[in-house]
């Protein structure tokens, strides 16, 4: 467990307001250049099934092209790797058309992870095929397992000083309370907010760029949930751009939208631009290729 964590920890044991605290540091500030929401030492991905073109999807675009996503997701893993990631490849998995969003099976945070209950019915088993692997890396894994919680991955925003869960048609209140009460002898405040209607999940339009800054649509900021965080607005019109992930030095972003690569090199941030044509034909981005932590 990283320094700044310990610390946040013990302050939260003796009473102390650790949000308010971590507010207080300057925008961006890395305390120890060890902040656990964006840094970390492993990831893991899933390979894309040959099933992938029954992935679900809101609209129709055409189905994704296997050859191209596998090209894409080989960029997206040398990237990870480049950042000093240990990045744990599995195989892909037939049974389950996006299973390669891995994303959506757990949570990972630096005392243990969650698997998930996800709320699309045709992935409910990619939560179990998940759970030997991370717990063969932590030395704590429990599970959502109420019958009427639903949660996915992608619904969730891990910031320093909270998670924020967004509702939305993957995850319901139940989902949320129940996290909630999971995480909290870890020292972590969960906060419910809301995806934005037809968004798939709350990530879908947001992103954590460092432990203050978050990259959102004007359309998910409006709703005020990210009040006390600097926020970069997505270009009008670069909506599909807004999920990207932050993995230590890297800002990974889809490649495709120009004013929002500029927007973010401008902030300052290192970035590389990643093929996600065949996965937005899915409804996937950045954030759902990988489970990101630092396994205890
Ligand atoms: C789905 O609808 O579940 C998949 N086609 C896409 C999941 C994307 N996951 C994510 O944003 N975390």
């Amino acid at each position: 467990m990283c320094n700044l964590t310990v610390l946040g920890h013990w302050l939260a044991r003796t009473g102390f307001p650790v949000g308010d605290g971590l507010a207080l540091l300057p925008a961006g500030c890395d305390i120890f250049g060890m902040s656990f929401s964006f840094r970390f030492t492993h990831a893991i991905t899933r390979r894309p099934a040959a099933s992938i073109t029954r992935g679900l999807r809101a609209v129709d675009t055409g189905n994704p092209d296997l050859a191209v996503m596998q090209a894409h997701h080989d960029a997206y893993i040398a990237t990870l790797r480049e950042t000093g990631a240990k990045v744990v490849e599995l195989p892909a998995l037939d049974a389950y058309p996006d299973s390669v969003f891995v994303e959506d099976t757990a949570l990972c945070l630096p005392q243990g992870a969650v698997i998930m209950r996800p709320g699309a019915p045709s992935r409910l088993g990619e939560a179990t095929e998940m759970a030997p692997h991370l717990r063969a890396l932590y030395a704590q894994v429990v599970a959502i397992t109420s019958a009427d919680s639903f949660i996915e991955g992608g619904d969730i925003l891990v910031t320093e000083r909270e998670i924020l869960v967004g509702r939305s048609a993957r995850t319901n209140a139940a989902g949320i309370a129940e996290l909630a009460r999971l995480v909290a002898p870890w020292g972590h405040t969960v906060r419910e907010v809301h995806t934005p209607p037809g968004v798939l999940h709350f990530k879908t339009d947001c992103s954590l760029l460092d432990a203050e800054t978050i990259l959102s649509t004007r359309r998910l900021s409006a709703s005020g949930c990210f009040h006390g965080y600097r926020v970069i607005d997505i270009p009008e019109g670069e909506e599909a751009a807004a999920n990207t992930i932050r993995f230590n030095d890297l800002v990974l972003m889809p490649a495709g939208f120009p004013r929002t690569r500029d927007t973010i090199a401008t902030a300052g941030f290192n970035l590389r631009e990643i093929g996600n044509s065949e996965c937005a034909k899915l409804d996937g981005g950045m954030s759902c290729l990988s489970l990101r932590f630092t396994p205890t």
